[in-house]
């Protein structure tokens, strides 16, 4: 048997909107109700199947907060997929969205494939973001919107297979095996199709 294809995803966002959250209940099943610290930057592997097809997720996760983003040029190297996360109940979580796709568009490679996620579905009468507004704004960026609850699980298997699948469509997956052999580099003309 070969070794799986790596896809090296990132998780960004602002501060507490649960990113760290999403990713440790994808991984591990767990949840907490308290924040959970991170004060570098983390990863976890995850294996995915898609077409019958073993891809191994390595997605990396950062604080949101400015005084930790120093790292970001870095961070962006190498990045198949980026996963933006708002939390639905705080609307300026989701102003800054438009802040966050900037700094894709800085530092990350031309049509890496994107994400767009609302937290804390749980607790939707605390909603603030409807679903139409955030839909709205992924199809004007023809990139795929999920609400879901790192709380409860809900959709959170399915945004990491989302993200996949639009990597493995893109094609942009079709580099190197490793993303860590990839620093430095740019996969720029991987990819068939344009945004
Ligand atoms: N009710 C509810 N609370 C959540 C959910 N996801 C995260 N939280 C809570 O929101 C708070 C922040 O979650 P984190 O996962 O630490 O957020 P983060 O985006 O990693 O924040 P930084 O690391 O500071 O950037 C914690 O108290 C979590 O328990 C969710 O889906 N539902
Ligand atoms: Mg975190």
């Amino acid at each position: 048997m070969s070794e799986p294809d790596v896809y090296k995803l990132l998780l960004i966002g602002d501060s507490g909107v649960g990113k760290t959250s999403l990713l440790l209940q994808f991984s591990d099943n767990t949840f907490q109700e308290t924040s959970v610290n991170l004060t570098t930057v983390d990863y976890k592997n995850k294996n995915v199947v898609i077409d019958g097809k073993t891809f191994s997720l390595q997605i990396w996760d950062t604080a949101g907060q400015e005084r930790f983003r120093t790292i970001t040029s870095s961070f962006y190297r190498g990045a198949h997929g980026v996963i933006i996360v708002y939390d639905m109940t705080d609307q300026n979580s989701y102003n800054n969205v438009m802040l966050w796709m900037q700094e894709i568009q800085r530092y990350a490679v031309f049509g890496v494939s994107r994400v767009l996620v609302g937290n804390k579905f749980d607790q939707d009468d605390r909603k603030i973001v409807s679903y139409n507004t955030a839909k709205e704004y992924a199809d004007s960026l023809g990139i795929p919107f999920l609400e879901a609850s790192a709380k409860t699980g809900f959709n959170v298997e399915q945004i990491f297979s989302t993200m996949a699948n639009e990597i493995y469509k893109s094609n942009i997956g079709a580099g190197p095996r490793d993303p860590k052999l990839t620093l430095g580099t740019k996969d720029k003309g991987k990819k068939g199709t344009c945004c």
